[in-house]
């Protein structure tokens, strides 16, 4: 790669070739791979004021990684010393910040600089990035803003009018103290099952607002002993047996989750059991029991949920909610729930992520626009009419099963294929061809009517408006690594770098 950029007394390049936004694990991956190859004309843009994504943003009690530790990191930076099985918040987001630092990629994040548009500049041939901080071009763009960024808040009639404190799990306010509250928890998703029995030991009442129960099963969360740590520094490879064992035994769920449903009532067992060792009460099994089949939703691992449900100072409350009033909420019953404090665990937007809103490929399209909130990509990472855009995490490459830095690693090898075969071929431009694209999504979408997300009678954030599952990879990680392996030249279309005064011409693929 020729470094174009213009460090000129220090001061930022206006001019990269890469530039990449979201300083999460998509984003800090892909300048970690690229530092590693000698590719360092990159600037990673983030909005936050430091490195983490999900991991830095998601602060709430409680808030930790629901796969295990030795998998959930990067194949090339291990950690033998994680505390826990499953890593809390605060140990990841330093995991990744120092896996930033030792890798010299973060001083190549440009913090607080949230891309607020990125235009395709046809003639130019690169992505024109504009940010607060200042106006950046970059010949690709590799997009990592994280497919759970953006919380999700229901427009609910008269939240404008509550007198008490409102915030979002995602958000978490940490100078509001809970101690002695009335609090209200909207939600029973992963991040209340894990804020819930956090916050139910300070509050002095909490009532917790559930539209659909979640599957829960136990959780074998435990701390690594420092024995453990001890051997996993001076023998690397058990660790990476550990976590290659961990992979594989996650992957066990697919064939129930994609193929065969009804595998799953072996998990669905596990977890009605769950319910019996962990809620005496009989109208609060009832009520916590899902009825549709298990994986239709994230199944969620807790030990501590159902005990916090059945806490003298928890109220599950199953009605739906009409209206915030001053002083609380009213449900369907009629009911008004006095409180002071509303806490939104209503997850976030994802069919229709407003990174769509500002990314305009060729003639000034924006990609909502194309979406129509029904996103489709190739391979998860290209869109037609969108050159030199690679999107990480994009659709359906999210897991419910296992880890999405696994994913997250297969796309950065496509991205970094794509980027190498473009220099061979002496090309300045890749564009998925339309018909690739719709080909690869239509025989996607073939697989995923037997698939317990679509077929398991639950409504999730894995469909969307349609009902289409526009999240989810529909198969074994392993195939989606396999066929990012190599970036497919021949679904693309490969343009020469050229001037404003040369038009496009087809270099062969
Ligand atoms: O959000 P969710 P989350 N009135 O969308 C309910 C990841 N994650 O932040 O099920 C009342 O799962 C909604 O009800 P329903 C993980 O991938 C990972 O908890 O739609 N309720 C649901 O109960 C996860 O899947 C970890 O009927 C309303 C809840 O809000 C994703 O983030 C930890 C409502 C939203 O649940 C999102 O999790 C935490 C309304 N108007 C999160 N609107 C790990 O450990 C929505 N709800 C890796």
């Amino acid at each position: 790669m020729t470094p174009t950029s213009q460090h000129q007394n220090g001061t930022a390049p206006r001019h990269v070739r890469v530039g990449i936004i979201g300083a999460g694990f998509g984003g800090l991956g892909t300048a970690i791979r690229l530092a590693q190859q000698g590719d360092d004309d990159f600037l990673i843009f983030e909005r936050a004021a430091d490195v983490g994504g999900t991991w830095w943003a998601n602060t709430y009690p409680g808030c930790q990684c629901d796969i295990p530790s030795h998998l959930y990191s990067f194949s090339f930076a291990p950690n033998p010393n994680w505390s826990r099985t499953y890593p809390k918040q605060p140990e990841l987001r330093d995991y990744l910040r120092t896996t930033a630092e030792k890798f010299g990629v973060y001083d190549r994040v440009r913090f607080e600089s949230p891309v607020t548009a990125a235009d395709w500049d046809d003639e130019a041939g690169v992505w024109r990035l504009t940010t607060p901080k200042g106006d950046y071009t970059a010949d690709l763009l590799v997009a990592a803003p994280g497919p759970l960024s953006e919380p999700s808040i229901p427009d609910l009639p008269g939240l404008e009018t509550f007198e008490g404190t409102v915030f979002h799990t995602a958000r978490w306010n940490h100078d509001h103290d809970l101690t002695g509250r009335r609090v209200a928890v909207i939600g029973t998703g992963a991040s209340a099952i894990q804020a819930v029995p956090e916050i139910q030991e300070v509050v002095e009442h909490l009532d917790v607002v559930q539209r659909t129960p979640p599957w829960v099963v136990p959780h074998r969360d435990r701390p690594i002993t420092r024995a453990e740590r001890f051997i996993y520094n001076k023998v690397p490879a058990l660790q990476r047996l550990v976590r290659s064992s961990v992979y594989f035994a996650r992957e066990l769920l697919v064939p129930g989750l994609v193929y065969r449903p009804q595998i799953m009532k072996v998990v669905e067992k596990l977890a009605r059991k769950h319910i019996a060792d962990q809620v005496p009460d009989a109208d609060l099994r009832r009520r916590v029991t899902p009825d549709y089949a298990i994986g239709c939703k994230r199944i969620l691992p807790s030990n501590k949920w159902y005990p916090a449900l059945g806490a003298g100072n928890v109220r599950l409350v199953t009605d739906a909610i009409t209206e915030v009033r001053p002083d609380g909420y009213v449900t369907a019953d009629g009911a008004l729930h006095e409180v002071d404090t509303i806490i939104f665990a209503t997850g976030f937007y994802v069919t229709d992520i407003p990174l769509a809103n500002i990314v305009s490929g060729r003639g000034g399209t924006k990609l909502s626009d194309v979406w129509h909130r029904s996103p489709q990509a190739y391979r998860g990472t290209a869109v037609a009419g969108f050159p030199n855009l690679f999107l990480l995490v994009g659709p359906n490459v999210g897991l419910g099963h296992n880890s999405i830095v696994f994913m997250i690693e297969a796309q950065i090898n496509y991205v970094l294929d794509a980027l190498a075969q473009m220099r061979r071929r002496g090309a300045g431009t890749v564009e998925v061809r339309a018909d690739a694209l719709e080909a690869y999504n239509a025989r996607l979408q073939s697989r995923m009517g037997r698939t317990v997300w679509n077929s398991g009678g639950c409504a999730s954030w894995y469909l969307d408006a349609e009902g289409r599952n526009t999240t989810i990879w529909p198969d074994f990680t392993f195939r989606f690594w396999s066929e990012t392996r190599r970036f497919d030249a021949a679904a693309y279309e490969l343009a020469p770098v050229r001037t404003a005064a040369e038009p496009a011409v087809a270099v062969a693929s």
